[in-house]
């Protein structure tokens, strides 16, 4: 009797064919489908919560920021003092009947809130309340603000963190805040993958509603009540600040004709916030930044981070003075501007106004909630608004993203978990004199490289700057061999699309961390494999002996204490299958170059 021999599935013929590594690399992958954020989220990361804001004065002295409140309530009250005084002068009555407070409109501008406008405002309502949240939720994963690229700790304008410790091994990760669930989106210490799916998609929602909001404020004449349009703007602010100021409120016109003041605030908050808004973001993305290096070098990622944050700082300002005065200065006539389009006092611009605040409310408790529930829809939903934005990006040259010596931080953060394993400790302990660098999968010829190997192969320098997910930035050279001549050398076969890179060290939650890098990007000029930071060999924090570099992604792509490199076609059976250990685990993009 001939025996049966059990044909393979062509699954298992095709894992078998794809990957030559010893079997157990990417079996020490955590294979888990991750599919909620539960309690052992990053690793089980305990709530931290963070101090007041700090502000930096001089060189070391930090003002708790608290103080404001009482010196804004003290000056004020001398504010009004001051300005009753001035009232009363007979010079100043004269100007404030000349300038009574507001400029006249244009001819022909309309009056009154078409209902486009209205539903407008009711979007922009809500797309604010997830793009503050999730922003704020962006700011505790690295709670501190720089005017410089470099990071340095002690250098922050503004920290909500305790000074970071004088130890080496202190991770940006240890450093990140948790946020209340109801404030944060999500509020969860270090989700910042799923706050920037949230910030980032709405964003883009949030602009498709801007532009087409300026586009019709353009097209129906009703730009002119927002956009100033004679110099008596400026006498007429002073005079409605003065009218505010000494308590003698100026008569509201919302209907016709705003005064000066709200005139200029709604101008800023449209013309200048919002578009400012949009540029400091996309002043932060690594891929963007290393392309216009030269925009990049005065505008750097933490002068437009912190601009980003001063922007928040004015939408603030402004919702709690817009929606103060609404209430304060005829709520059912203001409500029925905003919700019923009519100028008279009935309850029906209320009526409207609740029903919608009710059903805000209902999205706001639920926002958080949802999002530790479904994470994968969050970043299906991210993924499709921002998704092809980021695609685009990446196909920026980095070229001119590189920086000299005297660019060379002087402080370089340190992030992840690093290795543990008795493998990586025998190999270190032997000066990595036994490392061996296995590259398999979809190449013609696979390789095992020492570090003498690396070393004799066309050598490349670059000093470049790192973008940390979480906020952090650092210029620092490294040395090593350019990716390029790793595929000359290897050979990619033509099904090949995809780089894993496999670490020793395993990830926060367990399974060896590894990432998921596309072909064409390996052949950019400023991709490598790093052995030597700043003209010494890789330190144990920094990726010892060989970590990734690639200038148009985040940080969390630059696998650091690299043993393995694996070509593949596809990736949905690697690890997690998300493509990388922060996507299986975090909800992390495979690709995030802004
Ligand atoms: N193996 C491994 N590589 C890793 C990480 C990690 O946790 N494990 N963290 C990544 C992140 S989030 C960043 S920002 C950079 C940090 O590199 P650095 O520590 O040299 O600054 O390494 C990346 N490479
Ligand atoms: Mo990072």
């Amino acid at each position: 009797m001939t025996r049966m021999v059990p044909r393979r599935s062509p699954e298992a013929q095709r894992a078998e064919q794809l990957s030559e590594l010893p079997p157990s690399l990417r079996d020490r992958l955590d294979q888990g489908r991750h599919d909620h954020v539960g309690e052992h989220w990053a690793g089980g990361l305990p709530a931290q919560y963070g101090v007041a804001p700090k502000l930096r004065i001089g060189r070391e002295r930090w003002f708790n920021v608290l103080w404001l409140f009482p010196a804004v309530i003290v000056l004020g009250g001398l504010g009004v003092l001051v300005a009753r005084g001035l009232v009363t002068m007979p010079a100043v009555q004269d100007f404030m009947r000349t300038f009574p407070g507001a400029s006249d409109v244009p001819e022909g501008t309309p009056e009154g809130f078409p209902a486009w406008m209205r539903w407008q405002h009711l979007l922009n309502i809500l797309f604010m309340i997830f793009i503050i949240r999730a922003g704020l939720s962006i700011l505790a994963d690295h709670p501190r603000l720089y005017w410089s690229r470099h990071s340095v700790p002690g250098r922050e304008w503004l920290r909500f963190q305790k000074p970071v410790p004088d130890d080496p091994t202190y991770t940006a990760k240890a450093d990140s805040l948790t946020l209340p669930d109801q404030i944060g989106l999500p509020g969860r210490r270090h989700s910042i993958g799923l706050a920037r799916w949230w910030h980032l998609g709405v964003d883009m929602l949030w602009l498709l509603n801007g532009v087409i909001f300026v586009a019709l404020l353009f097209a129906t004449g009703h730009w002119a009540r927002i956009v100033p349009t004679s110099w008596d703007i400026i006498p007429n602010a002073v005079s409605t600040a003065l009218q505010y100021l000494s308590l003698d409120w100026p008569t509201d016109t919302s209907w016709t004709n705003y005064n000066a003041l709200q005139l200029i605030s709604y101008f800023i908050t449209v013309f200048v916030a919002a578009p400012l808004a949009m540029l400091t973001g996309l002043g932060m993305s690594p891929a963007l930044s290393t392309r216009f290096r030269r925009i990049s070098r005065v505008f750097s990622i933490q002068f437009a981070r912190s601009l980003h944050f001063l922007v928040l700082c004015w939408y603030l300002f402004f919702v709690v003075v817009h929606v103060t005065l609404v209430f304060a200065t005829g709520a059912l006539r203001n409500l029925n501007h905003m919700y019923a389009g009519d100028d008279t006092s009935s309850w029906v611009g209320f009526g409207l106004f609740a029903a919608s605040a009710a059903v805000l409310v209902v999205i706001w408790v639920a926002a958080t909630p949802f999002t530790y529930r479904h994470p994968r829809a969050v970043r299906r939903f991210g993924m499709a608004l921002i998704g092809p934005v980021q695609r685009l990006f990446e196909h920026v040259d980095g070229r001119p993203g590189e920086y000299t010596e005297k660019d060379i931080s002087t402080y370089f953060w340190a992030n992840g978990r690093v290795p543990d394993s008795a493998e990586y400790k025998l190999l270190q302990d032997g000066g990595f004199a036994d490392y061996r660098l296995q590259i398999s999968g979809l190449v013609d010829r696979p390789a095992s490289l020492s570090l003498a190997d690396l070393r004799a192969l066309p050598s490349h320098e670059q000093i470049t700057q790192h973008f940390c997910i979480q906020g952090w930035s650092g210029v620092a050279k490294w040395g090593g061999v350019s990716m390029s001549s790793i595929l000359d050398l290897v050979g990619p076969k033509p099904e090949a699309r995809w780089v894993v890179f496999y670490s020793f060290a395993e990830g926060s939650d367990g399974g060896l961390y590894y990432d998921v890098q596309e072909l064409a990007q390996m052949r950019y000029e400023l991709t490598m494999l790093a052995v030597d930071m700043n003209d010494e060999p890789l330190s144990f924090s920094h990726g010892a002996p060989v970590r990734l570099r690639n200038e148009v992604q985040l940080g969390f792509k630059m696998v650091k204490w690299i043993q393995g490199i694996e070509f593949v076609d596809r990736f949905d059976d690697v690890g997690g299958g998300s493509g990388g250990y922060n996507n299986d685990h975090e909800f992390f993009g495979y690709r995030q170059s802004i």
